[in-house]
């Protein structure tokens, strides 16, 4: 039979077999698996004496690496307004690494009952018109809950972003589990009874995972002029600017910066854009040192 791995323990993993969970051995020769499978991997399971063995991890197709998760359907970028206050870069940031590793995104304005709807509202064209979904939430008061359930369906769902912006919250909603937020999470992190991530299966066959909020993310690592082949408002334009590797900063005849000009670019997504360019062109500087 197949399944789902849901989490990894040093000897076990929890597998998800359709309509629930069996704890699989990882004995003998395949003991080696246990450092390589990952909480979203697929699973070819055998039964014997009682006892379930994983025999196989089918082929992935994505794997992402923070948190370790393989199989991405969907990422849920999650973020408040002012509490705590919203960084564009770390979020545009999270959209380009996914964007690189073909993976879809939804935004998530969380803390609606405390948020400013004016801000709220600003902030979500801002990446409708960048060509993103957007949902606004409130853990708290079940708020747009239900229609983030409705977008997952079916999906291996990560909950990503920054320390405090009610991931855990969300999860416990969509989940009713208890899943301690705030303090006591931070508690339970350090633990380290599961390795890495565990995945919560949610009804219509949809799994979510929890992530901590990372303070650090990794450096954009692309080639300057490819940057914007991950934005998504600017790929289809950074091929019609006149030079074919061009960066979209100064250069004449610069599809995106006409873009921009009209109104058609968000000045936010532009800014964060030249911010994670400056990065990688840091990057490139030291690579031939
Ligand atoms: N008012 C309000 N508070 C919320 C909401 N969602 C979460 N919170 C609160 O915000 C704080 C942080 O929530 P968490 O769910 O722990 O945040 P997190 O994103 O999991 O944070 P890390 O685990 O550190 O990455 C907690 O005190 C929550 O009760 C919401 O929709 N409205
Ligand atoms: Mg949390
Ligand atoms: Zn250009």
């Amino acid at each position: 039979m197949e399944g789902r791995v849901t989490a990894v323990h040093s000897s076990y993993c929890l597998v998800w077999a359709g309509e629930s969970t069996v704890r699989c051995s990882l004995r003998g020769r395949l003991r080696h698996l246990s450092a390589q499978v990952t909480a979203g991997d697929l699973v070819r399971v055998s039964r014997r004496d009682g006892e379930y063995l994983i025999e196989e991890i089918l082929p992935r197709k994505n794997f992402l690496i923070r948190p370790p998760v393989a199989n991405v359907d969907l990422v849920v970028v999650v973020t408040a307004v002012t509490h705590p206050p919203i960084d564009l870069t770390y979020i545009d940031r999270i959209l380009v690494h996914l964007e690189s590793q073909d993976i879809d995104a939804v935004m998530c304005f969380n803390k609606a009952d405390i948020e400013d709807p004016a801000e709220v509202r600003r902030l979500e064209d801002i990446y409708r018109k960048a060509g993103y979904d957007v949902v606004v939430t409130s853990a708290l008061s079940g708020e747009g809950i239900s229609e983030l359930v409705g977008k997952m369906k079916g999906s291996n769902v990560v909950l990503a972003g920054a320390s405090g912006v009610g991931k855990s919250k969300i999860l416990s909603a969509i989940t009713q589990e208890e899943i301690s937020t705030g303090r006591l999470s931070k508690i339970r992190r350090g633990r380290h009874t599961t390795k890495g991530v565990t995945l919560y299966p949610v009804q219509g066959g949809a799994f979510i995972a929890d992530t901590p909020g990372f303070s650090r993310l990794n450096v954009v690592e692309c080639e300057p002029f490819t940057l914007a082949y991950y934005y998504r408002e600017m790929m289809d334009l950074a091929p019609l600017c006149h030079f074919p590797r061009c960066l979209h900063k100064t250069e004449d005849s610069c599809a995106v910066r006409e873009a921009l000009s009209e109104g058609r670019i968000a000045p936010e997504r532009y800014e964060t854009y030249l911010a994670l360019l400056d990065e990688c062109l840091e990057r490139e500087k030291h690579k031939y040192e």
